[in-house]
């Protein structure tokens, strides 16, 4: 069969003016299908519209060429999915639509009654695909296949409960070759190119209930990593595959020190020739010898997610950290030589403008070479919506709301929210001294794409203004 996989546009980050410079990378999930796919026969083509503007006429041609549809859907993207559908069943009434993904493994049967797409996949979606597939050509029922919601004349039906994969390393590696056009992961190196940068996940799952996020539910929570021979395969591939730079996009890396301490010796042995990013990471994890490590090994970037200044806020989003202990791993991360950068939530139900200070001010204490302040958002999934949405204060319907005083959602509107951030974003970075530390510590790291990011970003902004 011929499958068009499609990853769909991303919603506009909420700091508007740099978004253009944000967080691209290759989307795992419809590359890991992919390969099972082309294991099993089958042609696949990826339509990436997170990394390539969205072009109706583009999605029309390989549409017509193609057998079925598959498409990601997180919690923020559902309405572009809703019209993608739409735009595709105008064009293609009967090919099958498959949709998978976060959102579909949180609320599985929601999605495909609001999506009106054929068939939902909840949760790993690897080892069903060729069932799947016989199911489509009548030879085998969709009600045997585990994780499997669809569509019949008698309203939406499912299969067994899902499966989880235990052993990841019986996984198949992503097929990266489908989306090498791509240019991935500027906000780490301004220079790269098409088919230079991309990701892995060493781990699925997440082993913390951070209130905020919808990884604590427990349909995401499950926690199972890879093994170092298995990872090390992959990485050697990647390099064959001459990439440059590789993130770490697991969503809490490392979550176990040994065997982070065990890869990343593995990594040095091998003498892999790779840059190393971290998407995600905790500062409760942080370790003299590990980061060592990890530094030698080519790791140049990690991102915290630090939250907030205020010990009050950290223990009523159930971090489990402290702020001595965000000053400590900050430290630390610095002193490793890496690229340091962390994020800050704005708009806890409790939280005044003071709050919102010590945030700034704890932030512009650490040596931070790269910030975002966000509003708090409720999303599904996450213990915060769950308890807003028994408190009557959000629909059912409603999956990612901004923290708003007009909702009873905290002391302040989303609009002031939104102004509180971008203050506190332009406050952080329009210091001189910020500057000279980061054209000082580019200089020691004789690594100058550390100071072209941050013009990158600047320049993006001030485009962004006159827009
Ligand atoms: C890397 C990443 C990003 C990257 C790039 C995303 C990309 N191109 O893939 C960037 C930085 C851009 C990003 C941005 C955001 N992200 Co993000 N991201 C991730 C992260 C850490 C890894 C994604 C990944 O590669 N996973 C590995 C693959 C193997 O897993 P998977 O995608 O779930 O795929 C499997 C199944 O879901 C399924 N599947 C997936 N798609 C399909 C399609 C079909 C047809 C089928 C059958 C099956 C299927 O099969 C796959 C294999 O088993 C995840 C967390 C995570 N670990 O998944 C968060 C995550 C997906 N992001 C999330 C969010 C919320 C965001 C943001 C809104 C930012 C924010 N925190 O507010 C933005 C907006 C994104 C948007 N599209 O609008 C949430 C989504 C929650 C939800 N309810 O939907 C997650 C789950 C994180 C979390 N802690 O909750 N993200
Ligand atoms: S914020 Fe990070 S550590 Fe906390 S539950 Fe979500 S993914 Fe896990």
């Amino acid at each position: 069969m011929k499958f068009l996989l499609i990853y769909p546009p991303s919603e506009t980050f909420f700091i508007q003016t740099s978004r253009v410079f944000y967080g691209l990378s290759p989307p795992l999930g419809l590359l890991y299908i992919a390969t099972m796919l082309q294991n099993d026969g089958d042609t696949v083509t990826i339509l990436d519209f997170s990394a390539e503007p969205f072009n109706e006429k583009r999605l029309m041609t390989t549409l017509h060429q193609s057998d079925a549809v598959g498409i990601s859907v997180l919690s923020p993207s559902l309405n572009a999915v809703k019209k993608l559908i739409q735009l595709i069943k105008q064009q293609e009434s009967d090919i099958p639509i498959i949709i998978g993904g976060p959102h579909c493994t949180l609320l599985p049967e929601k999605a495909l009654e609001e999506t009106q797409a054929t068939v939902c996949v909840q949760g790993d979606s690897e080892m069903i695909l060729t069932d799947l597939k016989k199911a489509f050509n009548r030879e085998k029922d969709f009600s045997e296949i585990p994780g499997v919601h669809y569509q019949s004349s008698n309203g939406i039906k499912h299969g067994p409960p899902p499966q989880l994969i235990k052993n990841l390393d019986t996984i198949p590696f992503p097929a990266r070759h489908l989306v090498k056009h791509y240019t991935y992961g500027r906000e780490y190196n301004p220079h790269l190119k098409a088919g230079e940068f991309t990701s892995i996940i060493t781990s699925r799952g997440c082993p913390y209930t951070c209130r905020f996020c919808s990884r604590g539910s427990i349909n995401m929570q499950r926690y199972r990593t890879r093994s170092t021979e298995n990872i090390i395969a992959e990485l050697k591939e990647i390099q064959q595959q001459s990439y440059h730079h590789v993130v770490f996009s697991d969503d809490c890396f490392p979550a176990n020190k040994k065997q982070a301490a065990a890869l990343f010796d593995a990594i040095i042995n091998e003498n892999l020739e790779l840059k190393f990013s971290v998407t995600a990471t905790r500062v409760d994890l942080a370790d003299k010898e590990l980061y060592k490590k990890m530094r030698q090994a080519g790791v140049t970037h990690i991102q915290f997610g630090l939250e907030s200044g205020n010990q009050d806020v950290l223990d009523f989003y159930h971090k489990n950290t402290t702020v001595e202990t965000i000053r400590k791993a900050v430290q630390l991360s610095n002193d490793t030589g890496f690229f340091t950068i962390g994020s800050f939530i704005f708009g806890a139900p409790f939280e005044t403008t003071e709050h919102f200070d010590r945030t700034l001010l704890l932030a512009k204490s650490l040596p931070l070479d790269s910030v975002s302040f966000l509003p708090l958002r409720y999303m599904v999934g996450s213990e915060l919506w769950n308890q807003a949405t028994s408190e009557g204060k959000i629909n059912e319907n409603e999956y990612l709301i901004p923290a708003d005083k007009d909702r009873g959602l905290g002391n302040y509107t989303k609009e002031e929210l939104l102004r509180y951030c971008i203050k506190a974003q332009r406050s952080f970075y329009g210091r001189p001294s910020f500057f000279i530390k980061l054209l000082k510590k580019s200089l020691h790291n004789d690594d100058l794409t550390y100071v072209q990011s941050y013009l990158s970003i600047l320049s993006s902004a001030v485009r962004g203004r006159f827009k």
